[in-house]
């Protein structure tokens, strides 16, 4: 399908997309969806995908490919597995990994969904080679989820953002930490608007923030209730390097959202969610994993510098 008459395309989908389906699956799979992503030090693509199975439970694969676009190599079985005997916080399955590799920890922090019967919370696994995995458990309570890791300690604390759900409605938060499991200094970043906006009442961060010399972009979520059930599409900001509190921008507009037929259709339609990115070699461009309609993997591009210019000219500081 086409832009959108009049709109910048500030992202293009792959003409392979959906890149990654159940059917290409090696073992029994319902759906495969809302993808973590990074590069191995190879150059390697890595895709932590969610797999959906027949119980409705979901647990995590991963697939490897050199051109992270084609020649997926999927793991024969589940790669990380809930597992409620020791993380009860796991009972129905573990959901949307996003990934952050720490150079100081030298290892890939993920972050994750635990589901069970006190609602999703917030979980880690570090990992080194997505083999072997060090479980760190539920670090933010139900209800809580959409949350990664930033690559790197500000002001001497890991930091961490996050969506838990409030009274006030569902709103993006950081919380810092010395040690990855004690957490605090829990504060606000960026609000969901009220009223007729398209990401009114809910939003959550959608892959990790992006590290540009600009500051911290981030893209996220915005969830609008319609007659017809909800649309997921995606919108832009821009924190402070050494303050990621403080938001320097923020667009009015979302930039992203359902429109090809894979994304308006599936399990869950009109949905389009990244958990994951890789940058290219060049520092600019974004390879943006998303999933569609919580049915399948797909892939689309853009650029950090049109992103920022796209800020500059429609985005305008946000006070909350
Ligand atoms: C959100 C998350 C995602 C899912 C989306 C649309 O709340 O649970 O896993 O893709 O809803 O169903």
């Amino acid at each position: 399908m086409s832009a959108q008459r009049g709109y910048e395309q500030l992202f293009r989908r792959h003409r392979n997309n959906p890149i990654l389906t159940a059917a290409g699956w090696p073992y029994p799979a319902h759906t495969v969806f809302n993808a973590g992503a990074t590069r191995l030090h190879d150059g390697t693509t890595l895709l932590l995908c969610r797999v959906e199975d027949r119980r409705g439970h979901s647990h995590l694969c991963a697939a490897r490919s050199a051109n992270g676009v084609d020649g997926w190599i999927i793991d024969p079985e589940p790669t990380l597995r809930a597992d409620p005997e020791h993380y009860p916080e796991e009972l129905w399955g573990i959901e949307d990994p996003r990934i952050t590799f720490v150079e100081e920890l030298g290892k890939f922090v993920i972050a994750y969904t635990a589901f069970s019967r006190g609602g999703p919370g917030v979980a880690l696994a570090l990992t080194e080679d997505f083999r072997r995995f060090e479980r760190y458990g539920l670090i933010m309570q139900p209800d809580d989820k959409d949350a990664a890791l930033l690559p790197r300690r500000i002001d001497g604390s890991f930091a961490l953002l996050h969506r838990p759900m409030t009274d006030s409605g569902a709103h993006i938060w950081i919380s810092f930490s010395p040690d990855l499991r004690n957490w605090g200094g829990h504060k606000l970043l960026l609000q969901a608007r009220k009223g007729g906006w398209w990401d009114a009442n809910k939003v959550g961060l959608s892959p990790p923030l992006i590290e540009t010399p600009r500051g911290w972009l981030m893209l996220y979520h915005g969830v609008r209730q319609t007659a017809a059930g909800c649309l997921y599409r995606l919108g832009v900001a821009l924190f402070a390097l050494e303050n990621p509190e403080r938001c320097l921008a923020r667009g009015d507009s979302w930039i992203f959202g359902p429109e090809a037929l894979y994304e308006r259709e599936g399990d869950v339609g009109n949905v389009t969610f990244p958990c994951g990115y890789t940058l290219d070699a060049d520092g600019d461009t974004i390879n943006l994993y998303y999933g569609a309609a919580d049915t399948s993997v797909a892939l689309a591009s853009g650029s950090i510098g049109t992103l920022l210019h796209w800020l500059d000219e429609h985005g305008h500081a946000d006070s909350n």
